[in-house]
């Protein structure tokens, strides 16, 4: 056996038992090259989905129905911005440049999530993006927060308290006009009709058809499976669209005897288009985010001349 081999065993070893100890992993511990490139690709994409998921958002800031409601949606958005930029910082501990993520992206080698190629109709779809949307991300994240990389894990921190504000600003939404005019529910239960499939497909592929899994669970970047956080997330929300007078669209769902409820099936044609770029707003979403990013270079170069005019 060649010494180098020998090393990369141990290290292998002494990394794993880290990993099975709950112990976190920092940016200058030694890590395994696929537990690395997981991460990249994963943190990257979870950036993307925040920055992308300003879009149908900042759709609505100029036909916010009050003051109140666009101060809210502004500062919403505004964190959302700032989710991508921790989650930018915390990939690029990994020893990859936040250029290469945004050119990554363009070139369409990264993915976002699925969730934000969907368009927002009316304003009820703004309730149903915090509500549903952000909901769906916090079960996620919420568990992301015990992932074993440490940078990932500070952040998901941060980011699970301001997600909680942002889906219950939703389900206010939701809850004011279930409370108002005919015309105002069958708005909120247009918005969940179109919105409630589309969040339980954030999760992902089923647990069987998930390749990534494997990998993310042996290192704990993931916490629980694809289909274990969707469960969690289905079981906590029906009870929430009834409260407040919503029909849940799945002609499947029943109130078993144990309190929990049984539902119907993805459409997983629908999730793999949008996945592979077809869905409604795919093209429009990249267009936009090349078009802004290329219009914002002189601002970046400002800020690059300010910080080589402090360091000099
Ligand atoms: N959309 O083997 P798996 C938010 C891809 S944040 C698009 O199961 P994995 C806040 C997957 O990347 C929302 N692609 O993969 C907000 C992989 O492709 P690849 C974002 C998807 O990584 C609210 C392939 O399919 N949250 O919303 C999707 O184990 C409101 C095979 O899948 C995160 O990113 C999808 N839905 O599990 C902002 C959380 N599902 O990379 C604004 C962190 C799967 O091989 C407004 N990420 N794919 O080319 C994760 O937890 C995981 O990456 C999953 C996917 C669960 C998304």
């Amino acid at each position: 056996m060649e010494l180098t081999q020998v090393t990369e065993e141990t290290l292998l070893k002494e990394f794993q038992a880290k990993i099975d100890a709950d112990a976190k992993i920092e940016p200058n511990d030694w890590m395994p090259e696929d537990y690395r490139t997981h991460l990249i690709r994963q943190i990257s994409q979870h950036a993307h989905s925040e920055v992308i998921g300003m879009q149908p958002e900042g759709n609505w800031i100029t036909r916010a129905p009050s003051l109140r409601s666009k101060k809210i949606l502004l500062a919403k958005i505004q964190d959302e911005g700032g989710h991508g930029l921790y989650l930018y910082s915390a990939a690029e501990t990994l020893g990859v440049s936040r250029d290469q993520f945004i050119q990554w992206l363009h070139e369409g080698k990264a993915k976002y999530s699925s969730i934000f190629n969907y368009p927002t109709l009316n304003w009820a779809d703004i309730g149903a993006i915090g509500w549903l949307v952000d909901g769906a991300a916090i079960t996620n994240q919420v568990s992301l927060q015990r992932t074993s990389y440490g940078p990932y894990s500070r952040a998901m921190v941060r980011i699970c308290k301001e997600e909680s504000f942002h889906q219950r600003q939703g389900y206010e939404i939701m809850w004011k006009m279930m409370e108002g005019t005919k015309e105002q529910r069958a708005m909120a239960q247009d918005a969940m009709n179109r919105w409630w499939w589309p969040a339980l497909m954030m999760f992902g592929p089923k647990d069987g058809d998930s390749p990534r899994s494997g990998t993310a669970m042996k290192y704990k970047i993931k916490r629980e499976t694809n289909d274990q956080l969707r469960e969690k997330f289905i079981q906590k929300t029906i009870p929430q669209a009834h409260l407040i007078g919503l029909t849940v669209p799945d002609s499947e769902i029943k109130l078993l005897e144990d309190g929990t409820y049984s539902h119907g099936e993805i459409d997983w044609n629908e999730f793999w288009t949008v996945v592979n770029g077809d869905g409604p707003c795919n093209k429009q979403r990249l267009a936009h985010h090349v078009k802004y990013h290329e219009e914002g270079a002189w601002v970046r170069e400002c800020a690059q001349a300010f910080e080589d005019y402090l360091t000099k």
